[in-house]
């Protein structure tokens, strides 16, 4: 079952991170009219002051505590990030401490089973499918197009990119991140951290902390963990 937030247009949202991919959750924010997409920050000095979908950004996140005492009450991770979702965690945790609470967001044009669990905070985009059974973590990323099948566990953070298909019964650890495009057989393990690399078709289990590229996929390099 989706966990939403009770909330309404009048709940003011700040969205961290003001790149690509914010323009993107702040578009399932305006098309889902849950809650009013109040203002982004960003660590890019450059953008402050500029309109991100007619939201401003207007600075950093040592804004939080302002914008916490001009009754912003949630908050939503707008960095995609791109194979490490560590800087992800971090945002979400970041909302956290200032008591903010994690919207989650499910775009009008995605579907997603009501015999699913999803966590806090996250954003099932549009064109995504969400099947029965599956279990979603706290800020996981189903992107645009991505299939997450029946009876999949999907880890807090996760990042299942554009387009890619999680077959049935698959668990994908804390913290990993499925590539654009990227197919999972059906029953294997993502270790927590992995990274399956763009197109990849993977046939057998992931460990942990393992970047693996190709179709049938095979693993690259062990990464550092962040
Ligand atoms: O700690 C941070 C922080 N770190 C980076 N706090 C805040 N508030 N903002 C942060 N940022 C900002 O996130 C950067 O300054 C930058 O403006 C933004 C990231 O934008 P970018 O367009 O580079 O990446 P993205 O994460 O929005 O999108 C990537 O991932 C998506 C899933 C892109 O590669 C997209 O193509 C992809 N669809």
């Amino acid at each position: 079952m989706v966990k939403y937030v009770d909330a309404n247009r009048n709940t003011r949202c700040v969205i961290l991170g003001g790149g690509g991919h914010a323009s993107v959750v702040i578009d399932a924010l305006l098309a889902v009219r849950q809650v009013c997409p109040y203002t982004v920050l960003d660590r890019d000095p450059r953008r402050w002051g500029k309109e991100l979908l007619g939201v401003l950004i207007r600075g950093g996140d040592d804004v939080l505590p302002e914008l916490v005492q001009q009754g912003v009450s949630c908050f939503v991770v707008g960095l995609g990030g791109i194979g490490d979702n560590g800087p992800r965690q971090r945002l979400f945790e970041l909302g956290l401490t200032y008591g903010l609470r994690p919207i989650t967001v499910l775009h009008p044009a995605a579907v997603c089973s009501p015999w699913a669990q999803v966590g806090a905070g996250a954003l099932i985009l549009a064109g995504a499918v969400v099947n029965a059974g599956a279990v979603l973590g706290d800020n996981v990323i189903v992107n645009t197009g991505a299939i997450v099948e029946h009876g999949c566990v999907v880890g807090d953070h996760v990042h299942v990119a554009t387009g890619a298909k999680v077959t049935s019964a698959v668990r994908i650890g804390h913290g990993a991140h499925v590539g654009a495009g990227a197919t999972i057989r059906q029953g294997l393990s993502i270790g927590d951290g992995a990274v399956v690399g763009a197109g990849a078709v993977v046939v057998q289990d992931v460990a942990p902390w393992t970047v693996v590229v190709g179709a049938p996929a095979r693993p690259l390099l062990v990464r550092g963990r962040t």
